[in-house]
């Protein structure tokens, strides 16, 4: 059975999107963004009211598949941040997609725990994947990024060549009249970072963000006293190109985030199924802070 407290595989989270989207018909809209490499319909989950306005925060997890955290974070986020998540509601729509990287994310199920990348065929067929936190079309394939396929960071054979990617950016690109913040779930480093990730100069309005993710991470920090260092993600983690955040950015999406989820690296990506309810619950706060910015702004 799915439960908020334990890693579900891909199939219970396919089966719960649906379940979601029969259980609360007025709140919670199931939407096909498109399928992935091996076929697997992407699902973006619509929360909001019928009537409110079109000012939107856009939220992916699990771009990474050994992250588990990550999705299962989206999925506490819909429910059981109802309380957090409720008032925000009235001015806001979430456009939730639980897992990015469905393919990879099957595949640390039942092949390999440790596995990154998307599953499609590269030009080397030993070796496969493309790091979709590399395939975006900015500044693509240039710093902390590999065009070797074999590589973990491996930037794929051209910007936006993987489907997951495609989809991600289009459902984007075909929602910018609404979509206000663009907010990415990793983990591990307890980190939140603000772009840019390609270089090192500074974003036009950091001095907001680095005010926003301060106040989030203080929000956070509030609930078990778990610490986050947060900035711009050059600095604080490393540089990368080909970033989704970095790509929302440019694209005019002004309040754009990646976090980096519990913990410090002691069980790193293996994070006990003990520490889901306090992580996300804790995580929650932080998220709800950033959109609750957004809504101050409009
Ligand atoms: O390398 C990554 O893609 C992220 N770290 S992870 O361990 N989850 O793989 C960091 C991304 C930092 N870059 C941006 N925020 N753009
Ligand atoms: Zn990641």
């Amino acid at each position: 059975r799915h439960s908020y407290t334990k890693y579900n595989t891909w199939e219970k989270i396919a089966e719960w999107t649906r379940e979601m989207a029969k259980k609360y018909p007025n709140l919670v809209k199931r939407l096909d963004i498109g399928g992935t490499t091996e076929g697997r319909p992407m699902y973006v989950l619509q929360i909001g009211k019928s009537g409110t306005s079109r000012r939107a925060v856009f939220m992916d997890c699990g771009i990474h598949a050994r992250e588990w955290i990550s999705p299962a974070f989206c999925q506490w986020f819909l429910i059981e941040g109802e309380e957090e998540i409720t008032e925000l509601l009235n001015s806001l729509t979430f456009y939730i997609l639980p897992v990015l990287n469905i393919d990879g994310y099957v595949w640390s199920w039942t092949e390999d725990r440790m596995w990154r990348k998307n599953r499609a065929p590269t030009v080397d067929e030993e070796c496969i994947g493309t790091d979709l936190n590399r395939n975006f079309n900015i500044s693509w394939c240039e710093i902390g990024s590999s065009d070797e396929p074999c590589s973990e960071i491996f930037c794929g054979s051209a910007a936006e060549s993987e489907k997951e990617t495609q989809n991600v950016a289009n459902f984007i690109r075909s929602h910018m009249d609404s979509i206000k913040a663009y907010i990415t779930i990793h983990s591990y480093s307890q980190m939140l970072l603000y772009p840019f990730s390609y270089t090192y100069d500074p974003a036009p309005n950091s001095k907001e963000l680095d005010e926003i993710a301060k106040e989030a991470v203080h929000k956070l920090h509030s609930l078990y006293g778990t610490s986050y260092v947060y900035g711009p993600s050059a600095f604080t983690i490393y540089p990368t190109s080909g970033s989704s955040d970095d790509w929302a950015y440019a694209k005019g999406i002004n309040y754009s985030f990646t976090f980096e989820l519990r913990d410090k690296g002691k069980k790193g990506f293996l994070l006990p199924e003990s520490k889901i309810k306090p992580t996300c619950q804790e995580t929650t706060l932080a998220v709800a802070s950033i959109a609750q910015y957004v809504i101050s702004q409009y």
